[in-house]
């Protein structure tokens, strides 16, 4: 490990489609909050993209793309180490492993694989069925302490802890046991063309999400169409989906309370409600985008950082898949 006294938080996000602000609100936004209390390491998942078809230019654009995001986001590639995925390769070699001791059955039973397979029934590969696995080893090769990430990863960190016990327990101590890290507010966003569904940056229909990259219009007519109940009064309740949605959306870019937004639009109707969230997401997208190009026209700063930054993580995954090698009884020459 670097010489450190912080605990390490590990995440990571996939350069499969356009970020959305469920994205931003339930990962890389907290990530940024957090980087000064841990030590950051953070993955741009191109191995986990490729379990559902990508176009090999489009895989290649976005990685670039979201290295400039988390950078945008206000992620500092001092302190924080930022690499691509497949420039490391123990998370290949480390998930063979692992896979040895994980049930078909256990993955079977992950919703997100549930999910997948009945969306994209043409191509059920190995690989979307290991997903999780491949997950389990990023964030056990780093010794992670905290994985902040979204409500629907919770079961994903849940088996990456069963199978770092399975493995100590047969092996003697090796991994140590990460926590998922999933913040109170704004951990799932829903869809707003159908509030029972997550937002997901692979919903085919664009109006159902918000874009990192949508300009101030689009934005707002995204917000005016989101689909709602009709009794005008502006209140989160269980069966007002699409206005609690909205509130949390609100809370999360105008940097408010549940109760602090219910008060300043008490006896106000839902057209200005919708209005002002647009704007407050817009405003708060403006400067990320901003600074998001202004890196984007820098290709040789963004490869520097991840260069430096796949290096920094090789060392650390190195040492670990190291350790495992040696207690399964890998040969390793003299
Ligand atoms: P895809 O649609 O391609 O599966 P996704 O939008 O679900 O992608 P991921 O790359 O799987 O995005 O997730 C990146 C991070 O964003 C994860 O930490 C995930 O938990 C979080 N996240 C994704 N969608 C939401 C959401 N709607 N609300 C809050 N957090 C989310
Ligand atoms: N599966 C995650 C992305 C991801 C991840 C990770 C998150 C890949 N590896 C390790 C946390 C830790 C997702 O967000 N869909």
């Amino acid at each position: 490990m670097e010489q450190t006294q912080k605990k390490v938080m590990y995440s990571a996000v996939q350069p499969s489609g356009n970020l959305t602000i469920g994205n931003y609100i339930g990962s890389v936004r907290n990530w940024v909050g957090l980087q000064q209390e841990f030590t950051g390491i953070f993955a741009i998942a191109n191995m986990h993209a490729i379990t559902v078809r990508q176009s090999p230019a489009e895989l290649r654009r976005r990685t670039l793309e979201l290295a400039a995001l988390y950078l945008a986001c206000g992620l500092d590639p001092e302190g924080c180490i930022l690499y691509v995925q497949s420039q490391v390769p123990q998370h290949a070699e480390l998930t063979w492993v692992l896979n040895t001791i994980t049930y078909v059955g256990e993955m079977e039973r992950m919703t997100q694989y549930k999910d997948k397979a009945a969306k994209h029934a043409d191509n059920i590969n190995m690989g979307l069925m290991d997903y999780p696995v491949l997950m389990a080893a990023d964030i056990l090769l780093y010794l992670t302490d905290y994985v902040p990430v979204g409500a629907d990863q919770k079961q994903h960190v849940e088996i990456a802890r069963d199978i770092a016990a399975r493995f100590n327990n047969r092996y003697g101590e090796t991994f140590r046991m990460p926590e998922p890290y999933i913040m109170a507010q704004g951990a799932r966003i829903m869809s707003l063309q159908d509030p029972s569904r997550k937002m997901s940056k692979s919903d085919e229909n664009p109006n159902a999400s918000v874009y990192l990259a949508d300009d101030k219009d689009t934005i707002i007519r995204k917000f005016k169409r989101a689909v709602t109940d009709s009794d005008n009064c502006v209140r989160a309740a269980e069966d007002k989906p699409g206005i609690t949605n909205l509130l949390a959306i609100y809370c999360a870019f105008a940097g408010c309370s549940l109760a602090e937004a219910e008060r300043a639009f008490e006896g106000k109707g839902y057209g200005d409600f919708k209005l002002a969230v647009g704007e407050a997401v817009a405003d708060k997208l403006a400067p990320v985008q901003a600074e998001q190009r202004r890196l984007l026209a820098d290709k040789a700063y963004l490869n520097g950082i991840l260069s430096q930054g796949a290096e920094r993580a090789y060392r650390i995954a190195r040492k670990t898949l190291d350790k495992v090698y040696r207690k399964i009884g890998f040969y390793r020459g003299e």
